[in-house]
């Protein structure tokens, strides 16, 4: 059942969750120390999974295929000094997707650093993506955000504040309104990494979300680092699903790099929470393969053979390809002819978003106060 995890070699010792219902129906302690896995890395499953069929799975693979090609575009984007940054989430791709699959339409997300592939899962278009990543006047945001900061109203994807940790508070006061609204069959799902842990706005959070029972399903990728700071420095805990046990929120903790795993965590506390039984804390163990962001360099603080380790042995993709080609769900060379599509439509999307320019300069004075005072009026006419 417990998977020992050893992240300074990257060694993950022992299956677990073979027994779903053994692993569900244990105590908020040994949830927190366990790890749920279903599909191992070699592509095998550890046990049987009923609800798996073709079409599940092909969503998974596809939407973690898209976020693994989009990302690879755009990091070249940024090295060609066409984009001003870019974040990617490389490795951690079945964490997004696999709790993306969890959400219905009517609930609401709001994301962290690593999430963009949640609103594109969801709906966002990669025309809408690529304007918020120009920052140009098709940009809903018009182009006062970061690249990586998206939203999609259409979708319920609200955009994130960059300063760490602050959308914990965000998304368990969402789910205190629908609470309070009566509005139930809807959760929030609320994201943060290993490092937003450690902030005060996390204890607020979940401490808020215990005591109101609020319906939200808040998601830590831990990925081992946060920048430069490891995960034995970040906390002395054991592991960071235990943390949540003190706020009274239930725990669950999954294999990150395991989709299918992540889907049903994910699906089990989002229906949990939309069913008034209140929130869970959820740890998805992976790992960030690739730098913080555009403007980081890990090898000057990590020892990259571990980071190599999660690349080869690890990857998300590869076992649930695997497992695909194995039922027959994939065909040989399909998926590199379905990557050669995505790639394909993403630069045309490149094409398209990069020849519509930035916003009018008269939008920065829009937004801001419903009536402009005299001072702004003064800059508009200067
Ligand atoms: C309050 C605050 N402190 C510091 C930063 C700078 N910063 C940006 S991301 C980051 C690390 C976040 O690590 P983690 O939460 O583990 O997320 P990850 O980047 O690993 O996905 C830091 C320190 C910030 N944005 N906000
Ligand atoms: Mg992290």
């Amino acid at each position: 059942m417990v998977a020992p995890i050893e992240p300074s070699t990257g060694a993950v010792t022992g299956a677990a969750g073979a027994d779903a219902d053994a692993y569900f129906a244990g105590d908020d302690e040994a949830r927190a120390r366990g790890l749920y896995q279903l599909l191992r890395e070699d592509g095998t499953l550890v046990g049987e999974v009923p609800w798996l069929d073709r079409a599940l799975a092909r969503r998974l693979f596809d939407g973690m295929l898209t976020i693994r090609v989009t990302d690879a575009r755009m990091m070249a984007l940024q090295r060609q000094g066409r984009i001003g940054f870019y974040g990617e989430a490389m490795g951690q791709e079945a964490a997004v997707v696999g709790s993306a699959a969890a959400s219905l339409p009517d609930d609401w997300i709001i994301p962290a650093l690593r999430e963009a592939g949640v609103g594109l899962f969801r709906g966002m278009t990669l025309d809408s993506y690529l304007a918020q990543i120009f920052g140009n006047a098709a940009d809903p945001s018009k182009g006062r955000q970061m690249p990586c900061h998206p939203c999609d109203r259409a979708t319920n994807y609200v955009v994130m504040s960059s300063c760490v940790s602050t959308q914990i508070p965000h998304a368990v006061g969402v789910a205190m309104a629908m609470k309070i609204a009566g509005d139930a069959g809807r959760c929030a799902f609320g994201y943060m990494g290993d490092g937003g842990t450690s902030e005060g706005d996390f204890h607020v959070a979940i401490n808020f979300a215990g005591v109101t029972r609020a319906p939200v399903v808040l998601i830590c990728q831990n990925n081992q680092w946060a920048i430069s700071t490891p995960g034995k420095v970040q906390t002395a805990a054991e592991t960071i699903a235990l943390k949540a046990i003190g706020y009274g929120v239930p725990p669950l903790r999954a294999d990150g790099n395991d989709a299918l795993a992540v889907y049903e965590v994910c699906r089990r506390a989002a229906e949990r929470a939309r069913s008034g039984g209140g929130p869970t804390f959820i740890e998805l163990l992976t790992y960030r393969v690739s730098a913080h962001s555009s403007s980081d360099d890990p090898t000057r603080y990590r020892d990259e053979s571990v980071t190599e380790i999660w690349r080869m042995r690890r990857d998300p993709l590869h076992r649930m390809k695997v497992l695909l080609e194995g039922r027959g769900w994939l065909a040989a060379g399909e998926a590199e002819a379905l990557a050669a599509t995505i790639e394909a439509r993403v630069r045309e999307c490149i094409a398209r978003q990069e020849a519509v320019g930035p916003p009018p300069r008269a939008s920065l004075f829009e937004d801001v106060f419903e009536q402009p005072t005299w001072l702004l009026e003064e800059q508009r006419r200067s």
